[in-house]
């Protein structure tokens, strides 16, 4: 077992699971050091403390192990959360996560990839996801952010699979009718925080 004095962060730099937790480990001001890793070829050290081999994975400098996302937000947020991101309702929290991890992602990949899922096009596996724009839509006509006029975990959450559903074709969802998603959607790709953590770091290999 490897001890250091910052937590680890084994991510990836496009990965939406590993945005998410970089953002809020930079908001809570967690100093963390980032191993970018390559997918095709994960260090040893992660596979052993997360056989899993998933990214993000954050490993505590008391070995302490936390594997997922969402847990790894909550931990950060749990320690230090000046924007009051935590400050939501937890069923809505989960109502979020639920629908954006399962169907919304089901969606986003085949939309992404049709190539990988040719029994259908890409066009049949688009309003698949739009049903969770029309959802995120419909919250976004009543406020600046999904739960409320402040933003909150879940909007962190969940913007980067939104963005890589937008970026996908770029020209029909800049003339959609998801004109509060794309201006939400703009507001953090756009945002300081967002170019904090997509700065770029060389491949760690272990
Ligand atoms: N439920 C996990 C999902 C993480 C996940 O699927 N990450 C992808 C990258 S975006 C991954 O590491 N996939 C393994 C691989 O491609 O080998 C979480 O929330 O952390």
């Amino acid at each position: 077992m490897t001890f250091s004095e910052v937590p680890i962060l084994y991510s990836y730099r496009r990965c939406p699971y590993a945005m998410r937790a970089r953002m809020a480990l930079y908001v809570a001001k967690i100093p963390v050091e980032i191993r970018e890793i390559s997918l095709r070829n994960k260090p040893a050290h992660m596979l052993q403390v997360s056989p899993k081999g998933t990214v993000p994975v954050l490993v505590l400098p008391n070995g302490h192990i936390i594997e997922q996302s969402i847990d790894i937000m909550l931990w950060a947020l749990q320690q230090h959360d000046p924007e009051a991101w935590l400050d939501v309702d937890v069923t809505q929290l989960e109502h979020w996560v639920v629908l954006n991890d399962g169907p919304f992602k089901l969606a986003l990949d085949r939309y992404k990839y049709p190539e990988r899922y040719p029994e259908n096009t890409q066009d049949h596996y688009r309003p698949q996801g739009e049903s969770y724009l029309q959802s995120l839509q419909h919250m976004l006509q009543q406020h600046h952010f999904v739960l409320g006029n402040q933003p909150s975990i879940v909007d962190v959450a969940i913007f980067p699979f939104v963005r890589q559903f937008a970026a996908v074709d770029a020209g029909w969802f800049a003339a959609s009718p998801y004109q509060k998603v794309a201006a939400w959607l703009s507001y953090w790709v756009d945002s300081e925080l967002f170019a904090q953590v997509m700065q770029k770091y060389p491949t760690y290999l272990g």
